[in-house]
């Protein structure tokens, strides 16, 4: 417990000034509900000026959100902050210096996770930046979800480094990892439980400062940073197992002739006194910025702070495993496809595949890391032409997306739901049909959208991810 830090940050007052870099998914949220709290006096977001995001500072300072996808509050708050002049962008870090708390909220990608190597590239040039505008008793917070350890260990040095002051002595550092999830993300800050955690109680104390106005119904839970970097780290991996225990059930079913969506809903029946058998959704795939990458970010936590993990040498730990079965569903897709078109007496080479729903989560326009991309690909590769279709997604990387369900769906000897957007929960077969023009269109279901029986009786060959109870049935001629 440092008095010294104590009395500079007693002598700084309490928190008015707050700087958030990184204006993306979780940083303008955050930096927006900053800006409303009546506690705080400005809040300056921070965005380089690059050529892919630089747009977001002009829009951001008319009080536009450069977020799409629907995103509930979002942009009446953000018209509000601005209009009220408590919120505004810059590429200009030197304004870090009159920040009394400065947030980081950058991506943190996987370079290799087969070596565990994460890509901490952006997230070290903002901690550059802020470290060279850094001001005595500042606190600083990674928002990011990083490897355990990052806060203690590299963010410390780099911020020392640039500024030339000490953690825990000069500046506060802490870790609050973001919970938001696209399409909620007002929603999510607000009502969900925040995880902080210091380098020491002087910076969990003034992180707690800062969290608590934003909160609603949400609490606080403090702890150290190392615990916090596990906590968010383990929560996405623990999820990515359930998801990856769900599509192994879903393969077994498959194989056994039952329906997945009985067994689940029978095994997710047992409730009460304390039990509960949460069991999620199996699907064609895991995407996001989050699932894809938390599990490697634990699993190398646990080589950098321990180095003995005292496990089987070589035996892949459960989190690899599942990030292995997700990653698996995909290719699992492009084999239900290709069964049906067999049972179609059809192959993949020269055939019209309509690929519904391009986001990775239903009801967005967020394409990270989307499982449909390795579907697209590996039936490309076999010879197939896909047209992709998606409401809420524009063109991406060079693939075209199309807003025209009926242009997407002609002539297709396939159709295929990866997301599960509820524009697909409507698709009547009789039209799907006429519009393939095929005598038996196959339809693929990804996300347990649509009923089988009523494709079946259409004259579709259907096939579902652990829907063994249909994926055989007889053809209607
Ligand atoms: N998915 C399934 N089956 C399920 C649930 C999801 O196949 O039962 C798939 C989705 O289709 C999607 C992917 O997994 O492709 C991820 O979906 P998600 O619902 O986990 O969405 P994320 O990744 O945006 O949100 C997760 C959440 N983490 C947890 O719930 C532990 C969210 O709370 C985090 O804030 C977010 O990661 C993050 O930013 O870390």
């Amino acid at each position: 417990m440092s008095k010294k830090l104590q009395s500079i940050i007693n002598a700084r007052g309490p928190i008015r000034n707050i700087g958030v870099v990184g204006m993306g998914y979780v940083g303008i949220p955050a930096a927006v509900l900053f800006a409303d709290a009546p506690e705080f006096e400005s809040v300056i977001g921070f965005q380089r000026d690059s050529p892919s995001s630089g747009y977001k500072i002009g829009m951001l300072n008319r009080g536009e959100s450069p977020l799409k996808g629907e995103e509930p509050g979002l942009e009446d708050l953000l018209g509000k902050v601005v209009g009220a002049g408590k919120f505004r962008c810059t590429s200009d870090f030197s304004e870090v210096a009159a920040c009394d708390a400065v947030t980081l909220a950058i991506q943190t990608p996987f370079l290799d996770p087969k070596d565990l190597i994460p890509d901490f590239s952006a997230l070290t040039e903002g901690l550059r930046a802020v470290g060279r505008h850094l001001s005595e008793g500042t606190l600083v917070v990674l928002e990011s979800t990083v490897t355990p350890g990052t806060t203690e260990r590299m963010a410390r040095e780099i911020l020392e480094d640039e500024s030339g002051l000490v953690a825990g002595e000069d500046f506060a550092l802490a870790h609050a990892p973001e919970r938001v999830m696209v399409g909620r993300l007002l929603k999510n800050i607000r009502e969900h439980d925040r995880i902080v955690g210091g380098i020491d109680d002087i910076s969990t104390a003034r992180a707690v400062e800062l969290y608590r106005p934003v909160l609603t119904t949400g609490t606080i839970i403090p702890m150290s940073a190392t615990a916090a970097e596990v906590t968010k780290t383990a929560e996405n991996a623990f999820r990515d197992l359930q998801i990856a225990a769900a599509n192994q059930l879903a393969l077994h079913c498959e194989a056994m002739g039952v329906n997945v969506y009985d067994v689940r809903a029978g095994i997710d029946s047992l409730k009460g006194e304390g039990i509960t058998r949460a069991i999620l959704w199996p699907g064609a795939g895991v995407g996001g910025h989050c699932l894809t990458k938390d599990s490697w970010h634990l699993e190398r936590g646990a080589q950098v702070l321990g180095g003995d993990l005292w496990y089987p040498h070589g035996e892949e730990s459960i989190f690899g495993v599942a990030r292995k079965i997700n990653e698996f569903m995909p290719r699992h897709m492009v084999h239900l496809t290709v069964e049906g078109l067999g049972r179609a007496g059809k192959s993949p080479e020269g055939a019209n595949v309509a690929l519904l729903g391009w986001a990775f989560i239903q009801n967005s326009d967020d394409t990270r890391n989307t499982p449909a991309e390795p579907y697209l690909a590996a039936m490309e590769e076999a010879g197939a032409t896909v047209r992709v279709h998606d409401p809420f997604v524009d063109n991406y990387l060079g693939i075209e997306v199309s807003h025209d369900l009926d242009a997407t769906l002609a002539g297709a000897d396939v159709v295929v739901i990866f997301t599960g957007h509820h524009h697909y929960a409507s698709l009547d077969p009789v039209r799907v049909k006429e519009l393939s023009g095929r005598e038996h269109p196959v339809i693929v279901d990804g996300r347990n959208v649509v009923d089988p029986d009523a494709f079946i009786r259409a004259g579709f060959i259907y096939k579902g991810i652990g829907r063994g109870d249909k994926n055989s049935h007889l053809i209607r001629r």
